[in-house]
């Protein structure tokens, strides 16, 4: 079976693609941004795969690319087009090569003209298509910087894109008006820039007169790309907590596993949000935890110290995950959320105050 999951970066309206081979257990993600490997590796290894490799489909201008540091974290390997000019790859690609994940592969088709490196891979049974930014939905990427032609990219588009068949599906590297997936049958017949009923000389003159402003993080992005996103100061990416073990989940929470709670338990503050009748009902509750139920934390946050860690706890971890919500917003950076809540540190038979066995 095929694991597909589209993932969004709002700042650049850029699209990262994970797609796993769920029997194997294999991994490769296309086009990941820098500010989001964290949320990418919590739903990789929530989804129990392992990332083989990170693909770019060019070296892109609005947002710094996730590859280097995701090898870091997951040791995965780094693949650009050998086209690129980027330095730093585990393997350089070419039109016609495949790239495995389980037994499934994406072919590699070379679709310059927004960049010199362009690269579109198509799925083994070419029902879907990664086509970077050389087709958007109804639209294209840009000529004007970064060797663009728009005459390279109307050949690239009608040979390697539009040879595909009709009814597979093409996911964009961006999308800025929310939408996520087209077909080539129906952009060869309502693109605005590219169907068929449009001729190379149109589309130049097209491509002349779009008059965009460049991308805002372009002077930051490009260098930093062409080092596959290394960062200069390796600093930069040293933000991972360090008072306790955390795990960072994919809805977003950070989160403490109950036995290191019982052993560092007075080295934290810990915060219970339930209500009174369940802090002192049948489950309980854990030596030294202060009460405050999460509909009144807002206002009492600031009688918490920002020098000591908190952990939040409720029943089951939701309301508690809310709860660190809260405590980050009010400016405190060391907030964990009690992963299970009560009901978990008592099936782990955890020693609480009151409560009933
Ligand atoms: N406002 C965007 C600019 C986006 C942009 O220029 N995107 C490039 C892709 S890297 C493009 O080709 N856009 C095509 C278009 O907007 O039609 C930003 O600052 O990031
Ligand atoms: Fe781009």
């Amino acid at each position: 079976m095929l694991q597909f999951r589209q993932l969004f970066d709002p700042q650049s309206s850029t699209y990262t693609y994970l797609l796993g081979d769920a029997a194997a257990r294999q991994a490769l993600l296309i086009d990941p941004v820098f500010d989001h490997v964290r949320r990418d590796v919590a739903l990789i290894e929530e989804l129990g795969l392992k990332l083989l490799c990170t693909l770019e489909t060019h070296v892109h201008a609005d947002h710094v690319t996730g590859a280097w540091l995701l090898k870091e974290r997951l040791g995965s390997r780094i693949l650009v087009a050998a086209a690129s000019g980027a330095e730093g790859a585990d393997r350089t690609l070419k039109a016609g090569e495949r790239v495995e994940f389980g037994k499934r592969y994406l072919e590699v088709r070379a679709t310059p003209g927004h960049t010199n490196g362009c690269l579109t891979y198509v799925l083994d049974d070419r029902s879907m298509a990664f086509t970077g930014d050389a087709v958007l939905i109804r639209g294209c990427g840009r000529t004007d910087f970064q060797q663009g032609s728009a005459r390279t990219l109307f050949r690239s588009v009608r040979e390697q894109v539009f040879s595909l068949p009709d009814g597979c599906l093409i996911y964009p590297a961006h999308d800025y008006r929310g939408l996520t997936a087209s077909s080539v049958g129906e952009e060869k017949l309502y693109n605005p820039r590219l169907a068929e009923s449009v001729g190379e000389q149109d589309f130049i003159g097209y491509m002349e007169n779009l008059q965009l402003a460049h991308p805002k993080q372009m002077d930051a992005a490009v260098p930093a790309n062409l080092q596959c996103g290394r960062p200069r100061d390796a600093r930069a990416f040293a933000d991972e907590p360090v008072w306790a073990p955390l795990t960072y989940t994919f809805a977003g929470i950070w989160e403490l596993q109950p036995d290191w709670l019982e052993e560092h338990r007075r080295e934290v503050q810990i915060v219970d949000v339930r209500e009174p009748e369940e802090f002192n009902g049948p489950l309980g509750h854990i030596e030294g935890a202060r009460l405050v139920p999460l509909a009144a934390l807002a206002a009492q946050a600031g009688e918490l110290s920002k020098s000591q860690p908190i952990v939040t706890v409720c029943r089951s971890g939701a309301r508690s995950a809310q709860a660190t919500v809260l405590l980050r917003k009010a400016g405190f950076d060391q907030v964990a959320n009690l992963s299970g809540g009560m009901l978990r540190w008592r099936a782990q038979r955890l020693p609480v105050d009151g409560g009933t066995d």
